[in-house]
């Protein structure tokens, strides 16, 4: 196996979608780790030789099965929303994206940026009681009586709602995820 990563012809194609400024980069070694990674997904589908920037593309279902993602309650929606046509099939590409934002040297401001994505849903740019309900569910792990879950999603909608719309846009999140750090907490994952 590691015979066979080191043939991969460097350097990757330029990813140049990364808008943040502080937006991270893996090392070559790194890149070439998840390559590897990448590769053992779907050996017959994913080429050794990325020079010429293959249109290649690996489901959902393999990805989410990775020991990494496995546990994790928001594994479906962190894969979708790293992919481009949002069914959550991921380019090689798209896949460093995902665990570079996942990655503990990812900023706190790139992984508020996916967290709310990860959260929203039904993908309408908003926060809404229904998006919060959900992801409190998972991140409690159903712990809470739906009483409870309904409860914490209101006061923290009020709380964080600068604009009185009763749902809660980026910045109101922003202004959320001060008071309850706990919501950026899964999204920390080595690979
Ligand atoms: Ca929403
Ligand atoms: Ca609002």
């Amino acid at each position: 196996m590691h015979v066979r990563q080191q043939q991969i012809v460097l350097p990757m194609p330029h990813r140049s979608y990364c808008k943040w400024q502080d937006c991270t980069f893996f090392t070559r070694k790194e890149i070439l780790r998840l390559h590897g990674r990448y590769h053992e997904l779907a050996p017959h589908l994913v080429p050794m030789d990325y020079t010429n920037d293959p249109d290649c593309k690996l489901p959902l279902a393999l990805i989410v099965n990775m020991p990494e993602l496995k546990e994790n309650p928001f594994r479906n929606r962190i894969v979708e929303s790293f992919s481009e046509d949002g069914m959550g099939n991921l380019s090689f590409n798209e896949f460093v994206d995902m665990f570079s934002v996942l990655s503990e040297t990812a900023s706190r401001e790139l992984k508020a940026i996916y967290a709310f994505k990860i959260y929203d849903f039904n993908v309408d740019n908003y926060l809404c009681k229904e998006d919060l309900e959900k992801t409190l569910n998972r991140l409690t792990k159903e712990e809470l009586t739906p009483e409870e879950v309904e409860l914490v999603c209101q006061k923290s909608i009020e709380e964080a709602d600068l604009d009185g719309d009763n749902k809660l846009s980026f910045a109101d999140f922003e202004n959320m995820i001060t008071r309850a750090p706990d919501f950026l907490s899964t999204f920390h994952i080595r690979i």
